[in-house]
């Protein structure tokens, strides 16, 4: 129901619940026509001129919930805690029809990461990649589940770089594109790196990344605790650091542990995906202190989806302490001041817990 406003929804006992969407009568504007979709079997429809809620008759008991300064007006406990956090619950496990419409969010967004990618090797600007992937996925920003990270270069080393460069550049490095698709209401969260041509150590370093991303989607499993996936990408960060040349006599396990790897991997591996990008009741409990950032911290579970997201950056911000630092010694600056150029690499795919193991929804749109 992308788009409608003040929309209210009536639960009640032993009733269908009672959708009601407000539709005034505007000669400025075109109403809001609303497709025909299978889950209005489910719901009594109704469409209202007013922004206020639906009648109440015969309500004995009421819970609220919803933006607290626009309920002020009605009787009944707003946002209960309790409540709140069980219906939070509910959408922890995702049912069929929710895993289908995760799907198909995942099948026209990979449509316009791979126009992206071609945009991209043609030499096209952040801004025209993004129009690339606007048309391929008949997608207007402003109904994506979230503004696309469409970094170039040294660009793709901001987490969350927020501008659209609108000049070609001199020369086309790396691409660093993190962007969705909303399908009823669910949301696809991918992002893919791409090498530039002739940059074959960025290629290689990309490559080994993905290697891992697929080891830890293979990880994805009832009974797993997703913290585990996190702590694993540690490792493999760190073997891929030494098998690069990136970080010489240095064990893994000490870069792990001193805090080498989150210089360059500094975020969490992944969260619940849904209605939100980051979808609810991920932590029950605060993250322990070698995973500040991580957003899911519970065992998984059959109808779970996640993300897994590893990444390998080259942020100035973090790498200046490093170098400065005791295990200065052991970073490959000339081969880090190449790869800076290229900015970072993340690569994330959307994966279903099931019975027996996961199913990558963005591997198959893929395919
Ligand atoms: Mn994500």
């Amino acid at each position: 129901m992308a788009g409608f406003e003040h929309a209210w929804l009536l639960i009640r006992k032993g009733q269908k619940p009672l959708l009601s969407l407000y539709q005034p009568v505007d000669f400025w504007h075109a109403s809001l026509e609303l497709a025909q979709e299978p889950w209005q079997g489910e719901f009594e429809l109704r469409f209202s001129e007013s922004r206020s809620a639906p009648e109440l008759n015969g309500v004995s008991q009421l819970a609220i919930i919803g933006d607290p300064s626009l309920l002020a007006d009605l009787p009944g406990d707003e946002n209960p805690g309790a409540l709140c956090a069980a219906l939070d619950e509910t959408r922890v496990h995702k049912t069929a029809y929710e895993i289908a419409c995760l799907a198909r969010a995942n099948k026209l967004a990979m449509a316009g990461h791979h126009a992206a990618r071609d945009a991209f090797l043609a030499g096209a600007s952040e801004f025209a990649i993004n129009l690339a992937y606007q048309h391929a996925t008949q997608q207007r920003e402003v109904d994506a589940p979230y503004h696309s990270i469409i970094g170039v270069n040294d660009h793709a080393g901001t987490l969350h770089y927020q501008y659209y460069d609108t000049a070609a550049p001199t020369k086309s490095r790396s691409l660093l594109i993190d962007a969705g698709v909303r399908y009823r209401g669910y949301c696809s969260d991918i992002t893919r790196t791409i090498a530039g041509v002739g940059e074959g150590r960025f290629a290689a370093l990309v490559q080994g990344l993905e290697q891992l991303q697929f080891r830890l989607c293979k990880m994805v499993a009832p009974g797993v605790d997703y913290l585990d996936i996190h702590r694993k990408t540690h490792q493999g960060i760190a073997a891929l650091l030494s098998s690069a040349g990136l970080v010489n006599d240095l064990s893994d396990e000490d870069m792990v542990a001193e805090g080498v790897t989150r210089a360059f991997f500094p975020h969490g591996i992944g969260h619940f995906l849904g209605v939100q990008v980051h979808d609810v009741a991920g932590k029950p409990v605060p993250p322990p202190a070698d995973a500040p950032f991580l957003r899911l911290l519970r065992t998984l579970e059959p109808g779970m989806v996640v993300t897994i997201e590893p990444g390998l950056y080259f942020i100035p911000s973090l790498l200046e302490p490093l170098l400065s630092g005791p295990f200065g010694r052991h970073i490959n600056r000339p081969l880090l001041d190449e790869l800076q150029g290229c900015g970072g690499i993340r690569i994330e795919d959307n994966v279903v817990v099931t019975d027996s193991g996961s199913r990558n929804l963005t591997r198959e749109a893929e395919a």
